[in-house]
């Protein structure tokens, strides 16, 4: 990062360098209105992302299938991986918060683990 102040702070991430893969789709998450909302619930067999809060906060639930941690994401200057077979899962939305994501491949559905039980046995 770079304190540009007054004008702003700049944040740079370079695929193949801070992010660890080829970047080849982003999507954002914003306009949180139900402070019960929960994301995630899933795990991915190959994919990997870089998951990052820009604005507000919220909780990251971590889950290598032996140990689970909880982060509070609320530093823009933060990148998360969420590697391949990592549970995770969001709440704790702060209203404001904003949450970019630059993951390695295209959306496959195929990709994605979204039950526990099954989780559990492949990790
Ligand atoms: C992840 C966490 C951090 C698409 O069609 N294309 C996409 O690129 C994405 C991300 C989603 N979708 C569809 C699939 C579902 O029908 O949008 C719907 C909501 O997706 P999902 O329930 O997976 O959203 P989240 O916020 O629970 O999970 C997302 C990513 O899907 C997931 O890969 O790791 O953010």
């Amino acid at each position: 990062m770079f304190k540009d102040y007054p004008d702003g702070d700049l944040f740079i991430a370079e695929a193949r360098r801070e992010i660890p893969f080829d970047i080849k789709r982003i999507y954002f998450i914003n306009n949180f209105k139900d402070s019960s909302a929960v994301r995630g619930r899933h795990a991915h067999k190959k994919l990997r992302q870089v998951i990052i809060c820009l604005g507000g906060s919220f909780d990251l639930l971590l889950d290598d299938g032996r140990r689970r941690q909880i982060l509070k994401m609320n530093d823009p200057s933060i990148g998360v991986l969420l590697g391949n077979y990592l549970w995770h899962e969001m709440d704790n939305f702060s209203g404001d918060c904003v949450i970019l994501v630059l993951a390695g491949d295209h959306y496959k559905e195929s990709d994605y683990i979204r039950d526990y039980n099954e989780f559990k046995k492949r990790s």
